[in-house]
């Protein structure tokens, strides 16, 4: 087989960079290693920026978004059970919609059947060749046929613990990383949102979000530690510890029901550099990951899809073979700042182990300071509803 793009990966990066290459009329073809059953039972991400709508709107893919996403014009900070509103509207002029990643699959795997490029679900044993030379190939097997795609480029979409990035040998890479040492356990469950806008709480006794999907689906996420497990969590426990961080009013008009989705997720930081490898490029999170205090991977990812898809075009299209070169450092510099502000968000939100009753009065002076100044609430909407790209 020979086409002009493989893309290791068929999550919400993958399929993303795949259908924009379609729609340009660019050779692609994607390996995804999972069933899309497997892939569409992942809950993730819920909030995307501007940005990301408006790429989605290219690629043809925001039919439904159009109808169920919900416009959010600002989020709710809360310390010591009081909360006040973060109003991105009036403060950047910018809003961000809440739709779930789960959903974005959904939408981009139903647009593959329609695409003359090809997806190969249950790919096993994918393996990126010779990326140092003209010639790379992708070997893989599938329905248990050994299988080698000729190409001109190979992307690693393949998540954080995908095989792209660890083809590459160490020595050519510089990994920058932290490690938190707390995780986040989040609950999908059919009851009415808490809140009009999301919550994010810091408290005494740990951090908590309220998120949603729907009018009738919420996803709340809790600060758990580092080596816990979903069995010490109770529906019960988990509702008593939410309302325990919640601002006051909100707690008191939680609604609870039933858990349908409950897992813990760790939180780090990590970035690995340069995002190109001659013909290998790599994008989201294979190649970095941010906590999810700031609501970001998914967007990081798919600001890394826009500028490798402009590249693209160009060397295939413009004939301009140099405009690939540009890909890693036009995308890291979006990385870094999102790194520093998913960090930021991280570490004035949650409590750490060691953290000392001093530590949690400037964390608490830091929230009041957010209430008292425009300017400082500026740059927390500025970059929560996305830099731009
Ligand atoms: P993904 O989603 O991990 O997809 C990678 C795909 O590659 C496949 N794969 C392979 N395929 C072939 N061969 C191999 N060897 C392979 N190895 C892996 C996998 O099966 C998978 O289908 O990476 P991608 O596309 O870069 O997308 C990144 C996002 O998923 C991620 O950044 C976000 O989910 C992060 N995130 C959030 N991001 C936001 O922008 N807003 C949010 O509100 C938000 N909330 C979150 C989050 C992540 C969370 N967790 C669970 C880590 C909340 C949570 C709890
Ligand atoms: C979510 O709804 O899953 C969500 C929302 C905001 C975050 C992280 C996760 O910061």
């Amino acid at each position: 087989m020979r086409t002009q793009v493989v893309i290791i990966g068929g999550g919400p990066s993958g399929l993303l960079l795949f259908q924009l290459l379609c729609l340009a009329e660019i050779d692609c073809i994607v390996l995804e290693k999972h069933t899309i059953k497997h892939v569409l039972s992942r809950i993730r991400a819920g909030v995307l920026e501007q940005g990301s709508v408006d790429l989605l709107k290219k690629a043809k893919a925001n039919q439904r978004l159009k109808k169920e996403g919900f416009t959010h014009e600002g989020i709710l900070l809360s310390a010591k059970n009081y909360s006040f509103r973060i109003d991105f509207k009036s403060l950047v002029n910018k809003v961000v919609t809440v739709y779930g990643q789960t959903e974005v699959t959904r939408d981009l795997y139903g647009l593959t059947k329609k695409n003359n490029g090809k997806l190969f679900n249950s790919a096993k044993n994918v393996i990126p060749y010779n990326f140092n030379s003209d010639k790379p190939f992708v070997s893989f097997y599938h329905d248990g046929l050994e299988k080698k795609i000729n190409c001109d480029f190979i992307i690693g979409c393949d998540g954080f613990h995908g095989v792209t990035r660890k083809t590459i040998p160490k020595n050519q890479i510089k990994i920058s990383e932290r490690v938190y040492p707390f995780g986040w356990l989040g609950v999908l469950s059919k009851t009415p949102p808490v809140n009009n806008e999301l919550i994010y709480a810091n408290h005494e006794t740990g951090f908590a979000l309220a998120s949603m999907r729907n009018k009738n689906l919420s996803r709340y996420y809790l600060q758990t530690s580092i080596n816990d497990n979903v069995k010490n969590w109770t529906d019960k426990r988990f509702w008593n510890e939410l309302k325990k961080k919640l601002p006051n009013d909100a707690a008191q008009s939680l609604v609870i029901g039933p858990s349908v989705e409950k897992s813990i997720a760790p939180l780090r930081s990590f970035v690995s550099e340069p995002m190109k490898f001659g013909s290998l490029f790599l994008v989201g999170d294979a190649a970095h990951i941010v906590p999810p205090t700031g609501a970001k991977g998914l967007n990081l990812a798919f600001s890394d899809v826009y500028y490798l898809y402009q590249a693209l075009k160009k060397y295939f299209h413009n004939d301009d073979k140099n405009a690939v070169n540009y890909y890693s450092d036009f995308a890291l510099r979006r990385v870094w700042k999102t790194t520093r502000f998913s960090w930021w968000m991280t570490s004035t939100l949650h409590r750490f182990p060691d953290q000392s009753s001093f530590d949690q009065q400037i964390q608490e002076a830091e929230i009041e300071y957010l209430e008292g100044s425009l300017s400082a609430q500026k740059a927390l909407a500025e970059n929560y509803v996305g830099l731009p790209f």
